[in-house]
C-alpha cells in the first residue's frame, strides 16, 4: 500500500509515465529509452519519489559520511582537458609537486585524529612512475594502518602502469601489494567517443576506464565511478554512460558508488558554458538513482555542489555526502565552486543528515558501518 501522498503525485502522472513509475516502485529496471522519456517528461516531484523509493530500498532512513582527508600530490598533468581549472604545465606558476615527506608530513599531521581514509589523487604528472606512488602508499601504510587508501583515478593508473611497460592486472596487483585499499571514480567524464574527443581526447579512453575499474575488481579492489554532467552532454549521452557502468556492475559487482559531478566553469577552457541549475542537479540524481539500481550507493559530493544542494539532493536518492574533507582538496575551489576551503566537522555533517530527516551513520570506505549517530 502507498501512502496518500505517494498516490496523490502518482494520480497525476501522465498516461506515458505510469507503467514505467509502477515498475520503478515495484523494483524492476528501466531501459535506456524508457529513462530518457522519465528525465523528459516527469515532473520533479515524481523524480524524488520514485529516487526517494529506489534509495530506500537499498539503504533505508539511513545516510552516510566517512571522516577522510585528501592529498593532491601535483597539479601538473601531461593532459589538459577541456574542463580542468586545476591543469598546470612543469614550471607554470601556481604549480606544485609535493614531495614524498611532504606527503607523510599531512599524514602525520592526522597522528591520533579518527579519520579512515585517505584519498589521493592528482595530475598525471610526466617525472613519477609507478614505483614513487607504490612507495608513498606503503609509507602512507606504515604511518597509518588503520586507514584505508583511495587513490589514483584510472587515467593517473593508465598512465603509470602503461609508463611502466605493466599489463593493468600487474600494475594494480603492485599497487595492492603496496597498500592500496580502492580506487576512486575520477577520470570517467563522459563515456560517449565523439564528446570525450572534444573535451578530454588525449587521456584514457573510456574503454581504458572500464577495463582498469573491472581490472581492479577482480583483484578484489572496490571502486567508485563519476560522471561528468552540465556541460555539452546530451541526456542520451548521460544513460549511455550510466549504461555501460551498469553492464560493468552486473559482471563485477565492484562499484560501491557512484558519483554525478557537476561542471564548474571557472578557470577552464570551458567557461564560457554556463553551469546548469540546482533543479538539473536534482533531475541528474534522482534519474542515476533510479537507473544505476545495482550501483549500491549514490554520493553528492558536496565540496562541489555546496551543502544547501548536498543537503537537497537527500531528498532525490542521494544516500552518501562523501566526507569531513578538512580543506585538503582544491580541484572545485579553482574550478569555481563555493566552498573554498571546503571543511566539515562530524558535527557539521550530522546535523546536514539530520536536518533532512534521515540518520546519519559513519561508515568505512566500503560502506561497513562504523557508528550511527
Ligand atoms: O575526473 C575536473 C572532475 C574529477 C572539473 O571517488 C571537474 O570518492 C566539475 O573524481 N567541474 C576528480 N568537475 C574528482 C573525483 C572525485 C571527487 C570526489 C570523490 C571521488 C570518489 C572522486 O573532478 C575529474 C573530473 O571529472 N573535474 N574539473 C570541473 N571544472
Ligand atoms: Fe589532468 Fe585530470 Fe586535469 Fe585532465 S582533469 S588535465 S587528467 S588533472
Amino acid at each position: 500500500m502507498l501512502p496518500e501522498e505517494e498516490k496523490k503525485v502518482l494520480a497525476v502522472v501522465p498516461p506515458s509515465l505510469r507503467a514505467i513509475s509502477e515498475d520503478i516502485i515495484a523494483g524492476e529496471r528501466i531501459d535506456g529509452d524508457k529513462a530518457i522519456l522519465l528525465y523528459r517528461d516527469a515532473e520533479l516531484s515524481l523524480l524524488s519519489l520514485l529516487a526517494a523509493k529506489v534509495k530506500h530500498r537499498i539503504s533505508g532512513d539511513y545516510v552516510f559520511f566517512n571522516r577522510n582527508f585528501h592529498i593532491e600530490p601535483t597539479n601538473i598533468c601531461v593532459y589538459n582537458c577541456r574542463f580542468c581549472s586545476f591543469h598546470k604545465k612543469p614550471g607554470e606558476v601556481d604549480s606544485w609537486d609535493l614531495s614524498m615527506e611532504e606527503m607523510l608530513d599531512i599524514v602525520r599531521g592526522y597522528d591520533g585524529k579518527a579519520v579512515t581514509e585517505v584519498h589521493i589523487t592528482g595530475g598525471a604528472h610526466p617525472d613519477h612512475d609507478i614505483y614513487y606512488y607504490a612507495e608513498l602508499i606503503r609509507r602512507i601504510k606504515e604511518l597509518r594502518p588503520d586507514i584505508s587508501i583511495k587513490a589514483f583515478s584510472a587515467v593517473e593508473l593508465n598512465y603509470i602502469i602503461r609508463k611502466a611497460g605493466m599489463d593493468y592486472s600487474k600494475g594494480i596487483g603492485l599497487l595492492k601489494e603496496n597498500g592500496l585499499d580502492s580506487i576512486p571514480g575520477g577520470g570517467a567524464e563522459i563515456f560517449d567517443e565523439t564528446l570525450r574527443k572534444i573535451i578530454c581526447g588525449d587521456k584514457a579512453s573510456s574503454e581504458e576506464y572500464l577495463t582498469i575499474h573491472e581490472t581492479a575488481h577482480n583483484l578484489g579492489i572496490h571502486s567508485n565511478a563519476t560522471m561528468l554532467y552540465g556541460h555539452t552532454e546530451s541526456v542520451e549521452q548521460r544513460i549511455d554512460h550510466m549504461n555501460r557502468l551498469r553492464e560493468l556492475q552486473e559482471r563485477t559487482g565492484g562499484f560501491n558508488a557512484f558519483i554525478p559531478l557537476k561542471f564548474r566553469n571557472e578557470n577552464n577552457r570551458m567557461s564560457s558554458i554556463p553551469e546548469v541549475s540546482v533543479i538539473e542537479d536534482m533531475r541528474n540524481y534522482a534519474l542515476s538513482r533510479i537507473f544505476l539500481d545495482n550501483i549500491p550507493h549514490l554520493k553528492a559530493y558536496w565540496p562541489a555542489i555546496g551543502r544547501d544542494s548536498a543537503v537537497m539532493s537527500l531528498a532525490f536518492g542521494v544516500d552518501d555526502l562523501d566526507g569531513t574533507i578538512d580543506d585538503t582538496t582544491k580541484i572545485y575551489s579553482l574550478a569555481g565552486a563555493e566552498e573554498t576551503r571546503p571543511a566539515m566537522t562530524t558535527e557539521d555533517i550530522v546535523r546536514m543528515i539530520r536536518s533532512a530527516g534521515f540518520i546519519p551513520v559513519e561508515r568505512d570506505t566500503n560502506y561497513k558501518a562504523l557508528k550511527e549517530w
